[in-house]
Parts: C-alpha cells; structure tokens; sequence
C-alpha cells in the first residue's frame, strides 16, 4: 500500500519514468522558500551562483528541511522503499528573459552511482510553465543507455554542456510545467532537458536527488549524502551533518569538501579543465 502516492502514479512512475505534477508546498510555505533564497540574494549582491547552487541543504537549514517533508519522502518511499539517503541538493534558476537551457541528457552517466533507481525530486519555488523553461522528458527513456555529445555551450546549465546525441524530435516528448509548490519526480536515466526563460519573472527550482541506502559510488574513493529515512545498514556514504544556522561552520567547512569531492567526480575524463562550479 503506498504512503502517497496512488498505485497508478506508481506504475506511471514505473513504465515512463516520471511523475508530474505532484502538489507538495503550501502557497505560504513557497512563497517563505522563495523569500529566504532572495534574500540571501540581495545580501549577497546577486544572483546564486557558482558552488552555492549545490549543497544548499548544508549552508541553509530551509533546504535541510525541505530535503526532509514528511510528504516528499513518502512518495520517494513508495518508489524505492523506506531506507533513504538524499545525495546533494542543486538550485536550477534561470533568470526572467534568460537564454539558459540545460541540454537533453541522462544523469547516471556522470554520477559513479551504482543503481538506476535513483529519483529526483524537482521543486518549483516560481512557475515553471513552457514558457519559463520547465523541464520536458522522453517518456520510457529510463530503460535505455544514450549517448551525450559535451558542448560546454556557455547557456547549457550543465556542467559539461552535455547534449544527447539523439534526434529528440523524433521522439515522444512530455512537459513537466509545475505550479509554485508543485513538483515533479523522474528516474535519473530518464532522458530530460529544458528550454530558455521567455517569461518576466525567474524560473527558481530546487532539485533533491534521492536513493537507497543500498546504493555505491564506483568512480571516486568519497561520496557523501544525508539520511533523510530509516537506517543507513551499508555505510557508502559519509553522512552530512545538519546545519543548526544559516552558515553554521561544521556544516560549511563539509560543504566546501563536499564541492571539492563534486568537481572531481563531474569532471572525471572531461575534456576540459573544470571551468564552472559542478552542479549536475
Ligand atoms: O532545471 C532544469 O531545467 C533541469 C534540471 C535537471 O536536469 C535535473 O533536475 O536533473
């Protein structure tokens, strides 16, 4: 019996590898996210950039927290059961009127992680309507290994500018459009892209990617990830301490090894020296 979702959502899930949308913030709880993040913004003197746009949850106790809904991670529990690790947490805004897109590609290529069940949960904090640039899949994709082509396009979000070297307009494409609060959830084989920002106000999305504890990292000696549920039996990861403030030191000192240990491992066999802060 799941604990959120429906069975259909499950098997939906299951044969074509996303769910969306799902509703999970209050408009009070969205708008408070989206406040705490542009406030820092202003203090800070612009945009969140760079190594801040990964590892959130161990600068902001908000991120920590959302990472933890008692909702979100019954529905992640419905998909790969109640033993629950998140690996990293990553910040997708495209600014209003911004040509950023991030190219169609598969995550668990890059990632060294050892099982495809991974899901990723995407959190709107603004509308992330077509126009906005929401995020669009290949439905069934997730049972197929493709191939990415790396561009570094300067407007490609990815790390690597990865773009796969598919036809995709030969394909079924779905959108995963999101109301502010709403989210989406897909399998990380699953191929997905998302196309620029035409609208007036930013496109804030805040991306969680969750696995069993179970799951191993095969391509750097040091990973880490957060329990966020149940018992972590294996011991793969090193557990991320919980921010008790904004900054706290213990967590951000984790956060600036935890970025070191992300570059490494996105920019493993690249063909370019790291240029840009890893994110996915
Ligand atoms: O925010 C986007 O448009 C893409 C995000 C993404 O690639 C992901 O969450 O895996």
């Amino acid at each position: 019996m799941p604990k959120h979702l429906t069975a259909a959502q499950v098997d939906h899930y299951r044969d074509r590898g996303y769910i969306a949308p799902l509703d999970l913030l209050t408009a009070s709880e969205t708008a408070e996210a989206r406040a705490k993040l542009e406030a820092y913004e202003a203090r800070s003197g612009g945009p969140l950039g760079g190594a801040q746009r990964a590892g959130g949850h161990l600068l902001w106790p908000w991120i920590d927290e959302l990472m933890r809904h008692e909702t979100l991670l019954d529905a992640v529990e419905d998909l790969i059961g109640p033993d629950i690790l998140c690996w990293n947490s990553i910040f997708w805004i495209k600014e209003a009127n911004s040509p950023s897109y991030v190219g169609w590609h598969q995550d668990l290529e890059y990632w060294g992680l050892d099982n495809d069940e991974l899901v990723s949960a995407w959190i709107a904090l603004s509308p992330a309507s077509e126009a906005a640039g929401a995020m669009s899949v290949l439905p069934g994709s997730h049972r197929e290994l493709l191939s990415h082509d790396e561009t570094y396009h300067a407007d490609n979000m990815l790390t690597r500018g990865q773009e796969l070297k598919i036809d995709v307009s030969q394909r079924e494409v779905a959108s995963m459009a999101l109301e502010p609060g709403q989210m989406s959830m897909h399998n990380v084989r699953l191929a997905h892209g998302s196309g620029p920002n035409t609208t007036d106000d930013r496109r804030i999305g805040i991306s969680l990617q969750y696995m069993p504890t179970r799951t191993k990292q095969l391509l750097v000696d040091w990973d880490f990830a957060t329990l966020v549920r149940g018992t972590d039996d294996y011991g793969n990861f090193e557990l991320t301490p919980r921010p008790q403030s904004d900054f706290d030191p213990v967590a951000v000192e984790f956060h600036q090894r935890a970025g070191v240990a992300l570059r490494e491992l996105l920019y493993q066999g690249a063909e370019r020296p790291p240029e840009r802060a890893p994110t996915l």
